[in-house]
């Protein structure tokens, strides 16, 4: 009867509720069950840290439940997916990436589940990732980043979800319906193994998936080595395959010609694709809905090796005709650099991938050749023109240029700030925007405001959502623009002033930990934190600030009353075979040495380097800025997404019109920050006069102080003193030194009126909506890789 039904239908419903509750009481039974069972301690007796694994593992508990409740509704509605295919993601505990890119990835793993998309994110579960920055005597030192020591709550390990990659080998002819057909005769064989790491979204059950691969040793290659009896040597090479996952290349400019790179990137790539075309296969019997039911996303080149992978698999495995899978390709792939030079771009020399995937260079070939033939009917034998848009590079070493391919390949390029997407389409690419102009298309980057607001800094959120009326700007970061509503409320603008003050409290304590130095809370927190890069210019900081150093000791005791205090703040890794980078740290150290220990100077400035800037230290420096420096050369970066965390934090900028800061300025008005340099434009216009730049003396000066071993070392600070010298000055240090020094001086002369700068601050992060990811992930859904949202309903 009724009764009976309804009893039921409540069983029911109780079972796609969750077998979980989220109350205290559960949460607490839970993670006591977690100590007694999982981490073997007894309940009556453990520490923190086991008290920390069992919490964790009762999250782990949830997310897995939401985990298969978002997977199973996704099978069962069958909706176009995407795979976001990237070798680098910086999720924080884990560091398996460089900088922006890998950290960009991250922010969009958590838009994508926020915003219910049926996507994967795959890439490679690296053991030691990111090096860990020491600074001894002021120099850097790496060390490795062994985290999986203590085991990690937040994968969750799949031993039955193993794919075989195979290297090496030969190419050889088969039969097959008396036609001629090449083959891949393998000769080595790895199996991967596959790590789930949950990715739950914000305000919605929907949990996504990020599948890690990792390397362990195929039994298959084992047994040859047992037939030819060698035991011992069986057991060495053993280790050897499993080495592939092993480590992240600390580089963030290129990898170019490293085997071992190459083999990740191809094990990471044939591990995945494999993966989704089981996935495809289990619902369809052909391959004709491919691009109607998946959406494959090249991250960079890193995993363009994706594109030949995939016409193997489809012409040589399932045998479909090559014009046929060739169109199917062509309609699945889209592409994101995040490169702006040329010189940036990833090449591969043809030996090396001739000898460890022969067929998939012949395939690459074949995808070449048939191009070059549709390209000279569309645009006649320019020759020079055929060879530059050419996937194959003649020259002292012949190579694969992997941008190219990946651009013939997709249905999209994307750049990643408006400014960078024309450098694309009038120089970079230029060949092929004259050819494809319709797939040339940008978004700018986002961040995630969940960890750069919500999770970095409680005592904002809990202001933005009493003054906003709301927590929905969580989910919608454009209601921060209801910030400007109350912008000259002075009841607001002090709690605003009270939330700043408390994160500078929170960073003082940290440097001082760290560093030794006390710092006022009265002076400005200026801060740079990023990779260490020549175009980035830290040396422009350092300089300014040796300058700044250089003025208080000729100053009048009187006039200094009239100075605004400073702490500098600097953080960054230098790649470990990059010279000039670590130079740049050593002399940040250098002159902290000299005016930290200067009793005349007192707290009238300061300078701190942040050792080991990482994700962590970021959630404790960004909200504790009051300026934060965005220094690159106009044009060389490509967008920059540490202006939009600093942004949202309410932290003013002082930056040069580069990447993604043009399309900041749109929103917040150039009142709002200090810009300062030369635009775009006039970059390559100062760079052809090169020696006849107009430098200033205060620049020569300082340069001249470091020459002069003002800091000590002035041996070794020579040759990075000579990037800079007039004639030699690639980033135009000197020609934009002058305008750096005016915007520095507009940045004290408002923070000496705290109203007017507090307003500045308020309007910073009112204008951060259209810098959330959310915007950016929605943008590409919609426009690139045309994908649903697929909101789990249980
Ligand atoms: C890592 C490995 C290689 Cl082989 C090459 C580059 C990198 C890398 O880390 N690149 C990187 O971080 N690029 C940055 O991407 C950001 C996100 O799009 C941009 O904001 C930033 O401008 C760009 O430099």
């Amino acid at each position: 009867g009724f009764g009976e039904r309804k009893a039921k239908a409540e069983r029911m419903f109780s079972l796609m509720d969750g077998f979980l509750k989220n109350d205290p009481f559960s949460l607490q039974k839970d993670i006591l069950h977690h100590v007694e069972y999982t981490v073997a301690r007894s309940r009556f007796n453990f520490d923190d840290y086991e008290a920390y694994q069992a919490l964790s593992h009762s999250v782990r508990d949830r997310l897995i439940e939401r985990w298969h409740d978002t997977h199973t509704y996704f099978k069962r509605t069958k909706p176009k997916r995407l795979y976001f295919l990237s070798l680098e993601f910086l999720m924080g505990d884990a560091a398996l990436g460089n900088g922006g890119l890998a950290r960009f990835s991250a922010c969009q793993m958590d838009s994508l589940a926020t915003l219910d998309y049926p996507a994967w994110g795959y890439g490679l579960r690296y053991e030691y990732g990111l090096f860990r920055q020491i600074i001894v005597d002021g120099f850097q030192h790496e060390q490795p980043d062994y985290w999986l020591n203590f085991g990690n709550p937040w994968e969750i390990e799949r031993i039955h979800v193993t794919y075989e990659v195979k290297f090496y080998g030969t190419v050889e002819d088969v039969d097959r319906n008396g036609e001629k057909h090449e083959v891949w005769i393998p000769g080595e064989t790895v199996e991967a193994v596959a790590y789930d790491n949950p990715i739950p979204g914000y305000g919605t059950r929907n949990t996504i998936n990020l599948r890690l691969w990792a390397a362990k040793p195929s039994n298959h290659f084992d047994l040859e080595a047992y037939n030819t009896g060698d035991y011992i040597n069986s057991i060495v090479n053993r280790q050897r395959t499993e080495s592939i996952s092993n480590v992240l290349y600390p580089d963030d400019r290129s990898h170019q010609g490293k085997e071992m790179r190459l083999k990740q990137q191809y094990f990471f790539v044939s591990a995945s694709l494999q993966d989704i075309i089981r996935r495809f296969k289990e619902a369809h019997n052909n391959f004709d809905e491919l691009p109607e039911k998946v959406a494959l996303h090249l991250n960079d080149t890193h995993p363009s090796l994706s594109i030949a992978e995939i016409m193997r698999i489809l012409v040589d495995e399932e045998q479909l005709d090559w014009n046929k899978a060739w169109n199917i390709v062509c309609k699945i792939f889209s592409f994101t650099t995040h490169t702006v030079v040329a010189e940036g771009l990833e090449k591969i020399p043809t030996d090396l991938l001739g000898s460890l995937l022969p067929r998939h260079l012949q395939i690459l070939y074949k995808i070449n050749s048939n191009f070059m033939e549709e390209l000279k009917k569309r645009i006649g034998l320019d020759y020079n023109r055929l060879s530059r848009m050419s996937i194959v590079e003649e020259g002292a070493v012949k190579s694969i240029r992997m941008a190219n391919l990946s651009i013939i390949c997709s249905h999209t390029v994307n750049g990643v700030s408006k400014l960078h997407s024309d450098t694309l389409k009038m120089r970079t690419f230029k060949d092929f925007y004259e050819l494809w102009p319709e797939k040339f298309q940008y978004t700018t980057n986002g961040v995630t405001q969940r960890r750069w607001i919500v999770v970095s800094n409680p005592s904002l959120c809990a202001l933005l959502s009493k003054w906003l009326g709301t927590e929905a700007w969580i989910r919608n970061a454009d209601l921060l623009t209801g910030l400007r509503d109350h912008v000259d409320n002075t009841g607001f603008r002090h709690e605003w002033k009270m939330v700043k003050r408390l994160n500078k409290m929170r960073l003082a304590e940290y440097i001082e930990t760290m560093s030794g130095v006390k710092v006022s809370l009265d002076a400005m927190f200026d801060v740079q934190v990023k990779r260490i890069h020549e175009y980035k210019r830290q040396l422009l900081n350092i300089f300014g600030i040796i300058h700044r150093y250089d003025c208080l000791k000729n100053m009048d005791k009187n006039d200094r009353t009239k100075v605004v205090p400073r702490v500098c703040i600097i953080g960054g890794k230098a790649a470990p075979g990059y010279e000039i980078a670590k130079k740049i740290i050593k002399l940040c150290h250098a002159v902290a040495e000299k005016i930290n220990n200067d009793a005349d100077i007192g707290d009238l400035l300061k300078l701190v380097f942040i050792p080991d800037y990482n994700v962590s230290v970021a959630e404790m420096v960004i909200p504790g800025a009051d300026l934060s420096q965005h220094l690159s050369t106009a044009g060389h970066e490509a967008s920059g997404t540490g202006s939009m965390k600093f942004l949202m934090n309410g932290c003013l900028l002082l930056a040069t019109a580069d990447g993604s800061t043009v399309e900041i300025i749109e929103e917040i008005g150039s009142d709002n920050l200090f810009l300062f340099g030369a635009k775009v434009q006039e970059v390559a216009e100062l760079r052809e006069k090169g020696g006849a730049l107009k430098v200033p003396l205060q620049f020569a000066r300082v340069l001249r102080m470091v020459r002069d071993g003002y800091f000590g070392d002035k041996d070794y600070f020579k040759s990075l003193c000579d990037t800079v010298e007039v004639g030699n000055d690639f980033y135009l240090l000197g020609s934009d030194f002058g305008s750096y020094l005016e915007a520095q001086a507009a940045a004290d002369k408002a923070f000496v009126e705290p109203e007017k700068w507090t307003k500045m601050s308020i309007l910073s992060a009112a204008g951060s909506g259209r810098f959330s990811s959310d915007r950016t992930i929605r943008e590409y859904a919609e426009r690139t890789w045309k994908i649903d949202p697929c909101q789990c309903p249980f």
